[in-house]
């Protein structure tokens, strides 16, 4: 039986993950705009899909079953690997530990220390947030090194620890110094050519689109 799927987010890095992680996934889904400015995530509609108020979060539906709802940007992104075509998560043991070694590095290390830098933007605490914004960023330059030696973050294909690499590398463009990361500037330039990246970034930006909107309503 087919499903269908909804992604609602908005143009965070969390929910462009997902969105990237969909597309390459070749997964057909809606997106769903949540309006975070007039705290629409706070809304009953919205807690009653994701009780703590946060987006991504996935909705699958199927004929005669209660909806699958799925939250967290790295679930939806490792399911969506599991379902869909491609190869964003590899078979063979090895690779795929390779793999999500990678993942977890940009996830833990360095986007969930972006995060905490960011939870203290209107705080008293700007040298607590320098410091972590450093130790980021000190962090992702040691990527560097993966693609010194490959192509791509986990190896020669890419994979979901392109798509987390990729967004938080993306964010910080201006802070990172690219004359000691040449092998890291070739990968992003790279990456920033994907037609599924392309989407995936702008899929939350295209909702306000009258033209899009107007398609996406037929
Ligand atoms: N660990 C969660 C974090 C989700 C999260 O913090 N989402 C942000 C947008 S990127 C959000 O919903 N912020 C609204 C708020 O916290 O009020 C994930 O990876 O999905």
């Amino acid at each position: 039986m087919n499903s269908t799927f909804e992604l609602y987010g908005a143009p965070t890095g969390n929910c462009l993950r997902a969105a990237i992680a969909l597309e390459e996934a070749d997964l057909p889904y809606t997106p769903k705009l949540v309006d975070l400015a007039s705290f629409e995530h706070q809304g009953a509609d919205h807690l009653a899909l994701n009780p703590l108020g946060k987006v991504p979060v996935l909705v699958e539906r199927e004929d005669g079953r209660e909806p699958f709802v799925l939250t967290q940007s790295t679930a939806i992104m490792l399911y969506a690997a599991g379902k869909g075509a491609g190869r964003l998560l590899p078979d063979y043991e090895p690779h795929r530990a390779i793999v999500l070694e990678r993942l977890f590095f940009f996830v833990t290390d360095v986007i969930a220390v972006n995060h905490a830098a960011f939870s203290l933007r209107d705080s008293n605490a700007q040298e607590a947030q320098k410091i972590l914004m450093d130790r980021m960023l000190a962090t992702l330059e040691t990527a560097e090194r993966y693609v010194a030696r490959d192509e791509f973050i986990a190896g020669a294909a890419f994979s979901l620890a392109d798509i987390a690499a990729y967004t938080i590398t993306r964010s910080v463009m201006s802070d990172l110094p690219w004359s000691k990361l040449p092998n890291l500037r070739r990968w992003v330039e790279a990456i920033d050519r994907r037609p599924a990246v392309r989407r995936g970034l702008e899929v939350f930006e295209r909702i306000y689109d009258p033209e899009v909107v107007s398609r996406l309503a037929m």
